[in-house]
């Protein structure tokens, strides 16, 4: 059998993806994995395991992404594959652990026919990609590609009230292997679509020519609790209409700018949070994202400006946090190319195309050629329990992570 000849074990990649969906998994599907939770620590345990059954040498860095390296014939930089495996509340088994679990689907391949690939690789899972328990998302890859400081990143505090460096002691991946930078001699992660593009077409590739801009803020309003019944309406300072009102000029923004605008409000919390009590504070976020950076500046300034009126005009004092901030991302064309010639080579239907979710492998692009293989999300969803992407379609997209790997190890 010749290199070309190769192809993935989908029986076997499906099992990993299952056994590891099984962790945190919530009743009617999906799982519940949150960075740093005693579920990550199970999955990191699982996945770690799984690299050193196949002979990889596991490093653990200290913001504790973990990475295994399978040395080549030559010594070097290796050509890396990755993602993550920290999943949202409500997540599906596919977000971030497919890149990962057909990395090391990769590595069997590889070691089941003997091969040794000139120059090295390696597959990693990087510590918090999601952002959900603690901002900015890709914390982890950000770091280890030295776009955010460690210790910035180890004194984040969570939405729980922990830090960042606290819960890698507690879940024991506090890793000692110096990180920040780190070079790849190239970086290819495979990730569901997340969106609706290729299910609609019926495209089994999509070729990612970039990540668009992502813009996370947290409004803290502060207004002054009273009597529902009692307070007339033009003596009170009402901080949860602020936050409402901020929430429906989001959505207007967006909807006013069209294109690739997008604007989500995924949190309000209210205090005291009763039924009859003018709300004191409330606590908001809203993530706004752009293909275009100006674009996206424009709509910040428009939300920011928006927000402190709103605040002034109720008398609620308004502070903005800025929880993320990442402009535009775009891939390595060669890379882009490459993954496209692959796909076609193999016979299956590809479409180029943007990422409006953030992932790790836009922390590589400033760094090393990068680009990324998207399979088709059945009826566009993710972030929700019931993300589903078909078994013929992920053999499709790791049959194409393979070769794309094996061309870029080989010369
Ligand atoms: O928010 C994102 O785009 C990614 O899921 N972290
Ligand atoms: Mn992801
Ligand atoms: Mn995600």
């Amino acid at each position: 059998m010749t290199c070309r000849d190769l192809k993935i074990n989908i029986e076997r990649l499906m099992g990993r993806l299952r056994e590891l969906g099984a962790i945190g998994a919530l009743p009617g599907g999906g799982c519940c994995r949150l960075a740093l939770s005693d579920g990550d620590r199970r999955g990191r345990d699982l996945v770690s395991g799984w690299m050193r059954d196949l002979g990889l040498e596991v490093s653990v860095d200290r913001i504790g992404n973990v990475v295994g390296l399978r040395p080549g014939r030559e010594n070097g930089a290796p050509v890396m594959i990755g993602s993550h495996i920290d999943t949202v509340a409500t997540g599906g088994i596919y977000d971030g652990c497919l890149g990962v679990l057909a990395g090391l689907e990769v590595i069997e391949t590889l070691n089941d026919a003997g091969i040794v690939t000139a120059h090295p690789l390696a597959v990693a899972f990087f510590t918090n990609e999601e952002g959900a328990r603690f901002a900015p998302d890709m914390m982890g890859s950000a770091v280890h590609q030295g776009a955010l400081g460690l210790d910035t990143a180890l004194a984040v505090t969570g939405i729980d009230g922990t830090t960042v460096g606290d819960d890698l002691r507690r879940i024991g991946y506090d890793g000692s292997t110096e990180t920040g930078d780190f070079r790849a001699r190239a970086f290819v992660e495979m990730h569901v679509e997340q969106g609706p593009v290729l299910d609609v077409e019926g495209t089994r590739i999509g070729v990612v020519e970039g990540v668009q801009g992502i813009s996370w803020s947290e409004f803290t309003l502060n207004g002054v609790a009273n009597h529902a019944g009692t307070t007339p309406m033009n003596m009170r300072c009402d901080a949860g209409v602020v936050a409402a009102r901020i929430a429906i000029k989001a959505r207007d923004i967006a909807t006013a700018m069209g294109g690739d605008q997008v604007a989500t409000v995924g949190v309000i919390d209210l205090a005291p949070n009763l039924v009859n009590v003018v709300p004191q504070r409330a606590q908001m976020t809203v993530d706004l994202r752009n293909t275009d950076e100006a674009l996206l500046k424009l709509a910040e300034a428009r939300l920011f400006d928006f927000a402190r009126d709103a605040a002034a005009s109720e008398g609620v004092e308004l502070k903005r946090r800025t929880l993320a901030r990442f402009e535009p991302v775009v891939f390595a064309s060669g890379m882009v190319d490459l993954i496209e010639t692959t796909a076609r080579g193999q016979g299956v239907s590809t479409r180029r195309m943007p990422s409006g979710a953030g992932h790790d492998a836009q922390m590589f692009a400033p760094n090393c050629p990068t680009a990324m293989i998207f399979v088709p999300s059945r009826d566009g969803i993710s972030h929700n329990i019931k993300e589903f992407t078909e078994p013929g379609h992920i053999r499709a997209g790791a049959d194409v992570l393979l070769h794309v790997v094996l061309e870029k190890a080989s010369n």
